[in-house]
């Protein structure tokens, strides 16, 4: 069992689509660990992406996280952080396969919907910064 984390980005929530996405991870037999909604301040965004504090996007990337709510999840499977990565699509929706989520919902590489956990070492930096045991099940 692995455990990773996911975002419907602010763009995602005012598309409507948190439903949509949920209910992408549970048809692929994905279950829920954790759930909530909240605001991210521009301090929270750059914390969460600080490993890409040295790219050109880091501003506007920071500032697009911050700009909304966001419902966070920890999504949890065999292989879940590939599994959900699958269901995303490429960072690009250019470049994303038919059927995924950025395929069908997101507007530009930066506007893409939805973030998933790239590795374990993420995933274990991106959980616990927005749950604590407590709120995991
Ligand atoms: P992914 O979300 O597919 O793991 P990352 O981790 O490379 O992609 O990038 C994190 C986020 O930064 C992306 N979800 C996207 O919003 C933004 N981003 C990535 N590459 C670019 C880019 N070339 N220009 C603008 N924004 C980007």
């Amino acid at each position: 069992m692995e455990r990773t984390l996911s975002i419907v980005k602010p763009d995602g929530v005012k598309k409507n689509l948190i439903g949509e996405v949920i209910k992408r991870f549970e048809q692929k037999g994905l279950r829920i660990a954790a759930l909530k909604m909240l605001r991210m301040s521009v301090d929270d965004a750059k914390g969460f992406y600080i490993v890409h504090k040295e790219r050109p996007f880091y501003d506007t990337l920071t500032g697009f996280m911050s700009e909304g709510p966001i419902v966070v999840v920890v999504v949890e499977g065999e292989n879940a952080i590939s599994k959900v990565r699958e269901i995303m699509g490429a960072t690009n929706p250019k470049d994303a396969a038919p059927g995924t989520i950025r395929a069908d919902f997101a507007s530009d590489i930066e506007h893409n919907i939805i973030h998933g956990s790239d590795s374990k070492e993420s995933a274990s930096y991106e959980i616990p910064y927005f749950f604590s045991s407590l709120e995991m099940f």
